[in-house]
């Protein structure tokens, strides 16, 4: 009875088929992908949002980092603030990919950063645990590693990286494990003082620019050595990162963290974040902080001017009111 018939198909397959168009109607819903630098942008410009930007070699641990913090909201504030929304939703689950569910692995991993895709941004909403403060925006930029590579190697390649000088925090994740092993530790320094030294030469870092480096992957530093040793070298590399670069900075910190620890390790995941992301919600973008402005004004006899000196004396120094 609904065997099809020929004739039936034959029709079928002449209804026209209406072309797919994009019309000035269409509504673009949002994916939950990871923002474009264009998208970014806009989210930028409606909500003031700070960019963190996340550069390193190719697993150093970048995407790591941004799925280990969202993971942590998923069942409790975290840092003293609650997940309050996100534009890239999917984009946050896609990277937070646990092979443990897939092969059995004792070990989470995390999908590779697709080169081509360049710089792609994560969008969080936060809000302050006990709900007195608004939702404050926050966008992560994680860089491929291949991009910083091609950067070490080529100043037109740096030149080329406006984000530098764009992001309000930029973040540097150094291998903390390759940096504390005999085989790497070499090669990983050289390059984490080439990339910086290139930042300058190519002016591509503001000289009020706010750097973290994170020593990456501490679960694994601690594993290999005891607590003291360890101290040591997160002193020797604080030492050095601040003699090279201190006086050139508005701001230097040097950072042990592990986003997400070997299942038998003690630290627990996200370790080194909690403070570093209340600095990174909370302190103002740089295009937002006030700029300090002494106008030079003379002879001011009316009632206003005495008004706006008092409640603005830092705008009128060495002026008097007549
Ligand atoms: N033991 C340990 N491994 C980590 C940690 N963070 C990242 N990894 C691992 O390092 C590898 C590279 O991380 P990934 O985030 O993909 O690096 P990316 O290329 O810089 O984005 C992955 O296998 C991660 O599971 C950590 O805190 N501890
Ligand atoms: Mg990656």
């Amino acid at each position: 009875m609904f065997a099809p018939c020929m004739d039936n198909m034959d029709t079928q397959s002449e209804i026209p088929v209406p072309e797919q168009t994009t019309g000035v109607n269409d509504i673009n819903l949002p994916t939950g992908k990871p923002l474009t630098s264009e998208e970014a942008n806009h989210i930028v410009r409606s909500t003031g949002a700070p960019i963190v930007l996340l550069i390193g070699a190719v697993k150093s641990g970048k995407t790591t980092l941004i799925a280990s913090i969202h993971d942590a909201f998923q069942w409790m504030p975290f840092a003293n603030y609650l997940a309050a929304g996100s534009e890239t939703l999917i984009g946050f689950e896609e990277r937070c990919f646990d092979s443990r569910a897939v092969s059995g692995a004792e070990e989470p991993t995390t999908i590779r950063t697709i080169p081509a895709e360049g710089i792609q941004f994560y969008h969080l909403k936060l809000r302050d645990q006990n709900m007195t403060a608004p939702i404050r925006h926050l966008l992560l930029a994680d860089m491929s590693g291949e991009i910083y590579e091609q950067a070490l190697d080529s100043s037109a390649v740096m030149r080329g990286l406006s984000i530098l000088t764009r992001a309000d925090h930029l973040v540097y994740l150094v291998d903390g494990a390759k940096l504390y092993s005999e085989e790497f530790k070499h090669h990983t320094r050289t390059n984490a003082l080439m990339l910086m030294r290139r930042c300058f030469e190519q002016n591509m870092i503001r000289t009020n620019a706010r750097v973290d480096v994170l020593l990456t992957k501490w679960d694994i530093v601690l594993k290999q050595s005891s607590q003291n040793v360890a101290d040591q070298f997160l002193k020797e590399y604080k030492n050095l990162f601040n003699k090279e670069w201190g006086a050139k900075l508005g701001r230097l910190n040097v950072l042990p963290i592990a986003a997400r620890p070997h299942y038998k390790s003690t630290l627990t995941p996200c370790y080194g974040l909690t403070e570093i992301l209340h600095r990174w919600v909370e302190e103002w973008p740089v295009k937002l902080q006030s700029a300090r402005i002494n106008i030079t004004v003379h002879g001011l006899t009316r009632m206003i001017d005495k008004f706006a000196m008092s409640t603005a004396e830092e705008m009128f120094e060495d002026v008097s009111y007549d």
